[in-house]
């Protein structure tokens, strides 16, 4: 009951979230297809440039374009308002591809390293995650590794109090991977569970970033084998655009097993998770819908499509 309760809180929140996406690409696309009499090709350059401006990418927008055609050629497509349908549709389709919500494994250390971009929602995402697998019973330390930032560990340690987890921490600007190492050791030392590690989102340039990534993903395998056992990326998804960007980076440079989009919650560029399902083959773990600790969720293709083809509240 309470489940239910949550869930249904979760999908009016997404659906709410959802909404300026759903006014910028529905919107037009029901223009479109109301002023339409018949399928022809001017509505599908019309088509094409919602899609477009609504952010889901070229190349789902070319895919989805080509398969109309496809259908309209085998006369499948009687009248524009299937359209409507179809879009749904394929837009599912290319968002199951990508559903594939983490497994934490009992009876291990089973260590999630957070990466991301400054700003991009990071260590509230941590502590969300913290709060929640702890109330699903899984023993969770919080390491904090970005020793950068200042006032970056209180905010983490803010988190682990509410959660009642222990967080281990060393003094301002100490070497992260030193950090990492230490949390490994006590990590060992204590029962299995989950290991979450904060990192940096900025340093002094890019490239030392990566090479500090790098340096502890390094120093996590070698204190024990097959760690960091999932790497995070955190996207912002009013970014747009430059969250994809980022996901080549991050994937490039350091390896990522699963992705993580906040601030659904209030953007038109909500069609950037369709844009990242098409264009990355990374799952989507998680996405985040606001600041409190509810407002983070395994994706689910079926319940996002809904929430951004519902029809009330446009
Ligand atoms: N609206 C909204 N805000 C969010 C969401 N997730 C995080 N935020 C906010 O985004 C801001 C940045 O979040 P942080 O968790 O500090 O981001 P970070 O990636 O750790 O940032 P750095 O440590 O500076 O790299 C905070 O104000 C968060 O409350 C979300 O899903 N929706
Ligand atoms: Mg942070």
């Amino acid at each position: 009951m309470g489940q239910d309760n949550d869930n249904k809180g979760f999908f009016d929140r997404l659906k709410a979230g959802l909404a300026k996406t759903r006014k910028l690409l529905l919107t037009d696309v029901d223009d479109i297809i109301l002023g339409s009499k018949e399928i022809d090709r001017a509505l599908f350059e019309e088509l094409e440039e919602a899609l477009i401006v609504a952010d889901v990418g070229p190349a789902f927008t070319g895919e989805l374009i080509e398969s109309l055609k496809e259908k309209v050629r085998r006369k499948e497509l009687g009248s524009p308002e299937i359209l409507r349908k179809v879009l749904r549709e394929t837009m599912r389709e290319i968002l199951l591809k990508n559903e594939a919500p983490l497994k934490i494994p009992p009876d291990q250390i089973y260590t999630i390293m957070v990466v991301g971009v400054n700003g991009t929602g990071k260590t509230t995402t941590i502590g969300k995650l913290a709060h929640q697998l702890k109330g699903e019973g899984h023993e969770v330390m919080l390491v904090a590794a970005d020793t950068f930032r200042a006032a970056a560990v209180e905010q983490l340690e803010a988190w682990a109090k509410r959660a009642e987890v222990p967080l281990i921490r060393q003094a301002p600007n100490a070497d992260p991977a030193a950090v990492v190492y230490d949390a490994l050791r006590s990590a060992k030392a204590g029962r299995p569970g989950v290991v979450i590690i904060d990192t940096a989102g900025r340093l002094h340039t890019k490239v030392n970033l990566m090479e500090e990534l790098k340096k502890m993903r390094r120093i996590m395998g070698r204190e024990l084998p097959g760690a960091p056992h999932e790497v995070l990326l955190v996207l912002d998804a009013t970014t747009g655009q430059n969250a994809v960007v980022q996901a080549r980076m991050f994937r490039d440079e350091i390896g990522v097993t699963g992705l993580i989009l906040t601030k659904l919650d209030g953007t038109a560029k909500g069609g950037v998770v369709v844009r990242i399902a098409r264009e990355l083959n990374i799952p989507l773990r998680y996405i985040g819908v606001g600041e409190q600790v509810d407002d983070l969720r395994p994706f689910r293709a079926g319940e996002f499509v809904e929430a951004l083809f519902a029809q009330n509240g446009r």
